[in-house]
C-alpha cells in the first residue's frame, strides 16, 4: 500500500479556515474534525521533506457569492479577517505554500486550481500525486479534485480529513462517489 508520501507527492489542504469551522460564518458540520487528520498527515509530509500546499477562500467584502449580493453564501472568508484565517489548531509549517482564490468580486471559484497559480507551483515542485484533505468536500474539495484528475494528477483522497456541507443531505457522500468514480483513491489515515 502506498499510504506513505514519496517523493512527487504533495499535501493540498483546502480551505481549512475559521469561517468553515463551527462557530463561523459558514460552518461545516463537525468540520473542526477535519484538523487532527490533517496536522498528521502534515508531520508525514514535512518528516519526509515533502511539500504543504493550502488554499485560502479569500473573498472581498462585496463578493458575489455572498447572499446580500445575490449568491448562495452567507458572507465568509473575506480578505484578513478572523474568519478567512486557518484554523487555530492548523500546524501549517513555515514554509507551506498558500494559495489564495476566488479573490475578486464577480466570479467564485471551488477549485483552488481556478485563477491561481497552483498548477504552476505544483509543476515546479515536480509534484505528480496530490494527498486532499479539507472543507467542504461537496464544494472546493470535489472541485479541486476533478481539476487535479483533469490535469492528470494521482489524488489520495484523506476520508478521514473531510467534512461536507451537505446542502442537500447526501451531498457529501455523492461528491466522495464521484471523486472516487473519477479516479481519486480513498484512504482513510
Ligand atoms: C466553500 C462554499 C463557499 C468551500 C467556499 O471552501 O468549500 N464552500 N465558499
Ligand atoms: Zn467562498
Amino acid at each position: 500500500m502506498t499510504t506513505q508520501p514519496q517523493q512527487g507527492d504533495a499535501l493540498l489542504i483546502v480551505d481549512a479556515q475559521k469561517d468553515f469551522l463551527p462557530g463561523g460564518r459558514l460552518a461545516v458540520p463537525d468540520g473542526d474534525q477535519v484538523i487532527a487528520p490533517l496536522n498528521d498527515w502534515i508531520s508525514r509530509f514535512t518528516s519526509a521533506g515533502l511539500p504543504v500546499f493550502a488554499t485560502r477562500d479569500w473573498h472581498p467584502a462585496d463578493h458575489c457569492s455572498f447572499q446580500p449580493h445575490g449568491g448562495p453564501w452567507p458572507p465568509h472568508c473575506v480578505a484578513g479577517t478572523d474568519g478567512a484565517a486557518f484554523a487555530d489548531g492548523l500546524k501549517l509549517p513555515a514554509d507551506a505554500t498558500i494559495v489564495s482564490k476566488a479573490t475578486r468580486k464577480d466570479a467564485d471559484a471551488y477549485s483552488g486550481f481556478a485563477g491561481t497559480e497552483l498548477q504552476q507551483l505544483l509543476l515546479q515542485r515536480g509534484v505528480l500525486r496530490l494527498f486532499v484533505g479539507g472543507l467542504a468536500t461537496d464544494y472546493c474539495v470535489l472541485n479541486s479534485v476533478r481539476d487535479a484528475l483533469r490535469l492528470n494528477y494521482g489524488v489520495q483522497l484523506l476520508t478521514a480529513a473531510i467534512r461536507a456541507v451537505n446542502v442537500q443531505p447526501g451531498d457529501g457522500d455523492r461528491a466522495v462517489a464521484e471523486m472516487i468514480a473519477a479516479g481519486a483513491v480513498a484512504l482513510e489515515n
